[in-house]
């Protein structure tokens, strides 16, 4: 089933969401219907709470060189926690709750990731470059933040004259 996305700047999207302690048939369901919706959206990343759930999931699935998305590369992270993150890059983010605005963010360039899986098993993984940003683009949600807010006042700006226009012509 696909799931409305929510979008700025709608309030759910400042919610400080849970820790999963359930992790029966209910959240796999939920975790396919987040698939389904990111992949209907053309997204590469989709956190809960962008489809209104507060509760700390997020989904990623990486293109490959030619920008094609694998099912086997689909990462479903539940409860994430960041680890010795190191070094800086800077890249242009975009977030299906935020439509049609790009800004060059700046992120931490590689992190060791502590996470459970869908069967709430513990995991690992070390990320680096776009899955690295993509972590944490995604766990900022999970934290009630946007990448918008990480954007120099002179950039939220601009961004809050655009998008209130492109909402406007929207309509
Ligand atoms: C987060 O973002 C992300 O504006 C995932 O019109 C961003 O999937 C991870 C999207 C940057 C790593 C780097 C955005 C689709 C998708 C839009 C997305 C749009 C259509 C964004
Ligand atoms: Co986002």
């Amino acid at each position: 089933m696909i799931l409305p996305i929510i979008t700025y700047p709608n309030k759910l999207l400042k919610t400080l969401s849970c820790d999963v302690t359930d992790f029966s048939s209910a959240l796999h369901q939920f975790l396919d219907d987040m698939h389904e919706t990111m992949m209907a959206s053309n997204g590469i990343g989709l956190a809960a709470i962008q489809v209104a759930n507060p509760i700390r999931v997020l989904i990623l699935c990486i293109p490959d060189e030619e920008g094609n998305q694998h099912k086997e590369n689909l990462l479903e992270i539940i409860n994430p926690e960041i680890c010795t993150p190191r070094g800086n890059i800077l890249y242009q983010e975009g977030c299906l709750s935020v439509p049609g605005f790009y800004e060059d963010i700046e992120r931490f360039e590689s992190l060791t990731l502590r996470y459970q899986n869908r069967h709430g098993e513990p995991c690992e993984l070390h990320a680096t470059d776009l899955l690295a940003i993509a972590i944490q683009h995604e766990i900022d949600h999970l934290e009630g933040k946007l990448f918008i807010e990480k954007l120099s006042y002179h950039r939220r700006k601009k961004f809050e004259k655009e998008y209130k226009k492109a909402q406007k012509d929207k309509k």
